[in-house]
């Protein structure tokens, strides 16, 4: 089992302002949205299969923990609660799959993969949307 904890800063960031384009979230959102998803803190600590990942920035912080094989509840970026599926995708990469709790909207996903030189590479998507973040620890 790959080893995520730790604390994480993002060195790059591709297509987010794409992303909560798909998910309907309006300019003025996306401009504050953008600026403050572009200084992110993100602090993991793993027990097993099981993990904790903070992200804060100034305008949200979120708290997810979830065991990999078991459905948990959180929220999509633009902040509906869904339903997550997390499963291993390779060795090194989980793959978790959104649910709208209610109503309709892009399917969403997300993937978080430990590559071999260590750094933390984070993928959400929407509908046919990827934005691609990487991240290395602090
Ligand atoms: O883990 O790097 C990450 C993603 C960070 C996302 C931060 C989102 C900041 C605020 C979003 C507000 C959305 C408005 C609808």
């Amino acid at each position: 089992i790959p080893d995520f904890a730790g604390t994480w800063e993002m060195k790059s960031s591709e297509n987010f302002e794409e992303l909560l384009k798909t998910l309907g979230v309006n300019v003025m959102l996306r401009m504050i949205a953008v600026k403050a998803a572009s200084k992110p803190l993100v602090e993991i600590t793993q027990d097993g299969e099981t993990l904790s990942i903070k992200t804060s920035t100034t305008v949200r912080t979120t708290h997810i923990t979830f065991t990999v094989g078991q459905e948990f509840n959180e929220a999509t970026v633009d902040g509906r609660p869904c339903t997550s599926f997390p499963r291993w995708e390779t060795d090194s990469k989980i793959s978790c799959d959104q649910t709208l709790v209610k109503g309709d909207g892009p399917k969403t996903s997300w993937t978080r993969e430990l590559t071999n030189e260590g750094k933390l590479i984070l993928t959400m998507r929407a509908d046919d949307t990827i934005c691609t973040r990487v991240y290395e620890r602090q």
